[in-house]
Parts: C-alpha cells; sequence; structure tokens
C-alpha cells in the first residue's frame, strides 16, 4: 500500500514519524501491534463520540451480521437512522445514505449544480471537504475568481470553476462573490472548521453566507461531516442557529463503519434519481452492518445527551494544557466546541487558514512526538482537529496532564 497507508493522514509524515499499526481498541484506548497503550484523542478522526467498542455498537452489529451483512435493498434499518437524523437535525428534510463523507460532500456538489443549473462552487481555504475532483481546489493569486488543482489529476478546467476564500474574511468573500454570483451554484464550509486544526466560523461570517445563497438561488452546504453529532446532538448548525440548504453528514452516524450522508430541503433532494434527473447511487449505501452500528450509537447519544460532559472533558484537559504551558512561558492557545477541540504554539488565537500556517511547526511536532512516545494519540498534524470520548474519564485525562507536565519538563 502506498505510504504503507489507506489514508495519507496516518502516515504521520506531517511529525516525520512512520505510521502505527494498531490492533485493537476499547473505551478511550488504543493498543498497537506491539502491545503499546495509548490514551485515543483521535477517536477513527471523529466516529468514537462514545469511545471504541461501545457495548451497544458491538451488541447490535453482532446481531445485524447474523441476518446478514448486505442486501443491496431498502431495509428498515436505514428508515430508522434517517428518521434519528431527521429528529435532531431539522433542516433535514430528506436524506440519502452513502459511504463516506466524500460521497456526502461530491453528491451536495452535483445536486446543487443540476437543481440550480448553475457551475460555479466557493469554497473555503483550509476547509476539506473529501476528495472529490471539484473540493481538490485551492486559491488562485489575489482575489481570483478561479481556483487552481490540489493535486495533480485534478484538470484545470473543472478546478477553475470552484473558487477557494480566505475563512471569515466577509470583504473578500463579497468581491468574489459579486464577481460570480450569476454562475454561482453553492456556497460549502465547515461551520466548525477541523481541517486547519479547530477554527470556528464567525456567527455574522455564516449569517452572510446564508442571506446572499438565499438572494441568489445559490445553494449553501454546511459540510458537519466532522462536526455533526459532534458538537451537539444538532451539530454546528443547531449552535449557529442557521439552516443550510444542504447538509453533509458522515463519522458519528456510522459509529466506525463506513457511512456518509447528505440531505436537505426536499425540492432540491427530490431532483435526485429515481423521482428526479440528477443520478447519484451507491451499491452498499445505508449497508444493514453499517446502519446497525449507526442506529445504535445515535439512538444512545439521544437517549443521554453527552454533549455538556463531553464540553467539560475537554476544557479539563485544554485547561490543564495550558496551565501547563504558562507555567513553562510557551506561546499556546486552545478552543473547542463540545468535544471537538484543537490547540496551537502561538499567542493570538487563529481566525483562518493563514493564521494557522504561521503556527509554531517545529513546537508542534516536538510536543506531538513526545506525546506519542508517552502513549498519548493526538492528531499527527497541526491542521487537524482532536476529539474527546465519553469514555475518558477525570483518571485518564489526570494521567495525561501529569505525562504532558514531565514531557514539557524534559523541554521540547
Ligand atoms: P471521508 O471521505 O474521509 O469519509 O470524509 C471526507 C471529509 C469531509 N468533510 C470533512 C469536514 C472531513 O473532515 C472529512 C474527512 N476528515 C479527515 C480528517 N481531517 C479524515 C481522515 C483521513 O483523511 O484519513
Amino acid at each position: 500500500m502506498p505510504g504503507g497507508v489507506n489514508s495519507p493522514v496516518r502516515a504521520f509524515k506531517n511529525i516525520g514519524g512512520s505510521p502505527i499499526f494498531f490492533k485493537s481498541a476499547k473505551g478511550a484506548f488504543l493498543y498497537d501491534e506491539d502491545h503499546n497503550e495509548y490514551v485515543d484523542f483521535i477517536g477513527s478522526w471523529g466516529p468514537m463520540i462514545m469511545g471504541h467498542t461501545h457495548p451497544k455498537v458491538v451488541a447490535a452489529v453482532n446481531k445485524q451480521i447474523e441476518a446478514g451483512t448486505s442486501f443491496g435493498a431498502p431495509t428498515k434499518l436505514e428508515s430508522s437512522v434517517a428518521k434519528l437524523i431527521k429528529q435532531c437535525v431539522p433542516s433535514i428534510e430528506k436524506i440519502r445514505m452513502v459511504n463516506s463523507g466524500t460521497e456526502a460532500t461530491m453528491s451536495c456538489i452535483r445536486l446543487a449544480r443540476g437543481c440550480t443549473g448553475k457551475n460555479k462552487i466557493i469554497k473555503f481555504t483550509g476547509c476539506y471537504h473529501g476528495h472529490a475532483d471539484s473540493l481538490l481546489v485551492k486559491a488562485g493569486s489575489g482575489v481570483s475568481t478561479f481556483g487552481l488543482p490540489d493535486s495533480p489529476g485534478v484538470p484545470a478546467e473543472l478546478a477553475s470553476l470552484t473558487i477557494s476564500c480566505p475563512y471569515n474574511d466577509k470583504e473578500h468573500f463579497l468581491r468574489v462573490f459579486d464577481e460570480v454570483k450569476s454562475d454561482l451554484a453553492a456556497i460549502i464550509i465547515e461551520p466548525v472548521a477541523g481541517n486547519m486544526g479547530f477554527v470556528p466560523a464567525d456567527k455574522s461570517f455564516l449569517e452572510l453566507l446564508r442571506e446572499v445563497s438565499s438572494q441568489n438561488n445559490s445553494i449553501l452546504i454546511f459540510d458537519e461531516v466532522m462536526s455533526g453529532f459532534r458538537v451537539s446532538l444538532g451539530g454546528a448548525q443547531e449552535l449557529y442557529d442557521i439552516k443550510p440548504d444542504l447538509t453533509a453528514l458522515g463519522k458519528v452516524i456510522g459509529a466506525g463503519l463506513p457511512v456518509g450522508a447528505f440531505g436537505g430541503r426536499s425540492d432540491l433532494m427530490d431532483q435526485l434519481a429515481p423521482e428526479g434527473p440528477i443520478y447519484q447511487a451507491g451499491t452498499l449505501s445505508g449497508n444493514p452492518l453499517a446502519m446497525a452500528a449507526g442506529e445504535a450509537l445515535l439512538a444512545e447519544l439521544i437517549k443521554t445527551d453527552p454533549y455538556k460532559s463531553l464540553e467539560m472533558k475537554a476544557s479539563y484537559l485544554l485547561d490543564g494544557m495550558a496551565k501547563i504551558m504558562d507555567v513553562n512561558n510557551i506561546d499556546f492557545v486552545k478552543n473547542q466546541m463540545g468535544g471537538m477541540f484543537g490547540f496551537f504554539f502561538t499567542s493570538e488565537m487563529p481566525n483562518n487558514f493563514d493564521d494557522v500556517v504561521a503556527t509554531n511547526d517545529s513546537m508542534f511536532i516536538k510536543f506531538l512526538n513526545s506525546c506519542l512516545a508517552n502513549g498519548i494519540y493526538f492528531a499527527p498534524s497541526k491542521y487537524e482537529a482532536g476529539f474527546i470520548s465519553t469514555q475518558h474519564d477525570e483518571n485518564i485525562l489526570n494521567m495525561v496532564l501529569q505525562k504532558i507536565e514531565l514531557v514539557i519538563k524534559e523541554g521540547l
């Protein structure tokens, strides 16, 4: 496998490391092939909100596997998951299951283009929406109104239809919007950007996107693959109280099995085949095994509503880390929403991608590697967010803070 991995970030190239091969996990812990134990703050990049091998999820999957893993046909299970998601996210009037976040955002883009008859997309630098061609696009220079491929293999002609604007920058956005609005199919944003560390959108910025997209018949897409069911039961859109036209989901809704979903306004979703002409499909979409896992986890989240407790756990960890850094005169800032968090070695809270780029790389890399050597598994990139689970109890967090204090005392 290229780089020994099935997804680049796992290769630990950002911190000059080698990929760690894991064998098992339980609760807040991961165990590698050499029997090393790690406290897991990645949680499979988001899904493990109630810890690994949650008994309800394990039982649901074991039961379903005996009944069959895939029928390639509708099941009661997928309808149940759809209902649970609709119950929590009112902007989702209709929904379609897919197998990854990439498929979810890719389908939102095609649906928006098909429904509006327009072609241009505005995204924001530092947001990652999966690896569909139209979204692997970086900003052109200045206030350019065309994007450039962010990877070889993305045709320049296609990339030119997507424009990437600076996150949280209203003036820049409005200049580009005025240029392209006649052909603007959609605006897509991570309302809480977890792919440049942790940078939440300013509420007024999201309100501006909502206002101009409504006036211009452009589709506002919230990519909540990471923030959905993570920052609150209703996702970031509940906390910001802003209703997008379409939402992309993933991660938590599959409880670690391959699930993505996209949904929103019925008048848009009804344009999808077989109802409408816009094609979208998937052999394993709504897969019964994945739906069994997702249904069990969503039902547990709705029943227990752990979000306040997750928020407190994350702030306990982050406040403890900030105190250690402060005592050792290390520039350090942290931010969180619910149990999703980020930290940076810098003095000012980053508000966009360029701010994150400017944060101290070498400190981050040394800190990460020292933590890893001490069994603390933070995301191996300053452009990734961290996640805490219901299984990270106070003893575990105190043990982590004691280890971090030692790491810092030994000097980075
Ligand atoms: P997937 O295709 O990886 O399931 O989802 C793509 C995606 C879409 N939108 C957001 C906001 C996302 O965060 C992601 C994927 N997140 C990365 C972590 N930053 C997944 C980890 C990886 O690429 O291996």
